[in-house]
């Protein structure tokens, strides 16, 4: 039976003010229908901002180590229902059950991680210029934040920015994507039962028109943080522009490994393989392009397509299937449009390049592994983000051509090399153009207490994750205590 669920606005679940809905459908098999959700709209969204702003002055003036406090019981409560979360996760979104339990392992361990935060928060002191004086800088809160994401991690890209955003005492207005409403009502569902005061977390669903540009656009939302396409954040920077309200964008990624020749071969084909088609090429830190050197491009190749062949595709509930589908339509059509743009190109389709219908898969939106090779570093298969089952291979000879390869897009998120070579791994680690650079591993692989982002279009220079981020959602006070008892001019009026 499938449900109808709700926004959470001003401490109720409720419909959306024009009482229409959307459906939520499994890309598995969309015959099977998850829910309806209110489609809402502006009136909906300024009355959620609205609470958040009522909500803000008992939230800021909790103690921090309180509200720590009350994330510690959210990662409780997330473990004691983790396997429950990852199965509705693969039902709507179709990545493959290891994968969905990764997804809500990585918002647990942000909530441990942040409820501790709540004790540090750190300031700082440093010697005034004059006698008898204390100079300190504090972090305040700054308002309402406004929570944009994407489906590809329904869980972990929510906490990534929630957390964080409610350590440090603001309070939200959350617009999760479309395609994955029901792990982002879960999720606030949890918040509540945690002790998250209700009109500090409102859950607004609907579309990025609907919703999130009337979110960007009001003038009492104080900060945003975005994770999506680099077209979408563009838009989103302009309009916030406009209130000059602060802006985290997590964008686009065109990401590679590079395999050099003194690799081990067998641990960067695992890499490879996971970087590129796990989660079905949907993160922004797949592996969309192998810079492969020369001395080892045809034994690697042949080991390459003998294991891409046999990857499972299927339903991601049923054990043994290592690839789901694609999350809607418009994605397999995007990722058929680069696969046509590549053949064009010039490049040659070894593996893959259509739509997967077979057995089981007939009705869901499956694409088979994709692998193009002779592609040149010009192509735009090789420069854009495809966000799909697709893999680029470029052949190199040297090390410095395969940097020179790697950086030659508009992207900077992650960035991979396999080498054995101490010196080289450290000259890729300062001269890669990325956010994320690891040695023999794959490209993605973030862990809940590092910064992740990225450079040029990945991003506008802020950091989810780790330390960074919680200084993202606060602003610094410097604070001046005169004890001297007399009118001190600063020095430089004394000079
Ligand atoms: C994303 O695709 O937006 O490092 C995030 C990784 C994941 C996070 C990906 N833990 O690949």
């Amino acid at each position: 039976m499938s449900k109808r669920y709700q926004n959470h606005i001003d401490g109720k679940w409720v419909d959306a003010v024009s009482g229409e809905t959307f459906e939520n459908r499994n890309p598995a098999n969309w015959e099977e229908l998850i829910g309806t959700f209110p489609s809402s709209g502006k009136e909906d969204v300024e009355t959620a901002i609205k609470a958040a702003s009522e909500a803000f002055d008992a939230w800021r003036l909790t103690p921090a180590p309180e509200r720590g406090d009350i994330l510690r019981k959210v990662g409780d409560i997330m473990t004691a229902r983790k396997e429950e979360i990852a199965r509705n996760m693969t039902r709507e979104m179709g990545k493959v059950l290891d994968e969905t339990r990764g997804d809500v392992q990585e918002g647990i361990d942000t909530a441990y991680y942040a409820g501790t935060e709540g004790r540090r928060l750190f300031g700082h002191t440093v010697p005034s210029e004059l006698h008898n004086k204390f100079n300190m800088s504090i972090r305040r809160p700054i308002g309402v934040a406004g929570v944009i994401t994407p489906w590809n991690f329904p869980m972990a890209i929510p906490t990534w920015k929630i957390f964080p955003a409610l350590v440090c005492g603001n309070t939200v207005v959350f617009k999760p994507a479309s395609d994955t409403p029901l792990t982002a009502t879960v999720f606030v569902e949890i918040l509540l039962e945690a002790g998250v005061p209700a009109k500090v977390i409102n859950l607004v669903h609907g579309s990025g028109s609907k919703v999130g540009t009337p979110l960007v656009n009001h003038p009492d939302v104080g900060v945003i943080s975005f994770t999506g396409s680099t077209p979408v954040g563009k838009g989103i920077s302009k309009s916030a522009s406009d209130t000059l309200k602060r802006v985290s964008l997590e964008l686009g990624g065109k990401n590679a490994q590079i395999v050099m020749e003194d690799a081990d071969l067998e641990l960067a084909l695992d890499g490879v393989l996971w970087g590129a088609f796990g989660t079905t090429g949907q993160r922004c830190t797949a592996t969309s392009r192998l810079i492969l050197q020369e001395k080892v491009y045809d034994k690697f190749m042949d080991m390459l397509i003998a294991r891409a062949k046999d990857l499972k595709l299927g339903d991601g509930l049923q054990p043994g299937n290592e690839i789901g589908p694609m999350i809607n339509a418009g994605q397999i059509q995007e990722v058929q449009k680069y696969v046509d743009i590549g053949r064009k190109e010039g490049a040659k389709l070894l593996l893959g390049g259509a739509q997967y219908k077979e057995g089981d898969c007939a009705n869901g939106w499956f694409y088979a592994p994709t692998i193009f090779v002779d592609v040149t570093p010009e192509m735009r298969i090789a420069k854009e983000e495809i966000f799909g089952p697709v893999l680029s291979v470029l052949r190199i000879g040297s090390f410095e051509e395969a940097v020179r390869v790697l950086n030659n897009t508009k992207y900077g998120l992650s960035s991979s090399i396999y080498t054995n070579d101490v010196n080289r791994a450290f000259q890729a680690i300062r001269d890669i153009d990325a956010g994320i650079t690891y040695i023999n591993g794959p490209t993605i692989g973030a862990e809940a207490h590092m910064p992740f982002g990225g450079v040029k279009e990945t991003g506008n220079g802020h950091r989810e994750g780790g330390w960074e981020v919680y200084e993202f959602y606060t602003e610094t006070k410097s604070v001046f205590v005169d004890y001297s008892g007399q009118l001190q001019r600063a020095q430089i009026d004394n000079y």
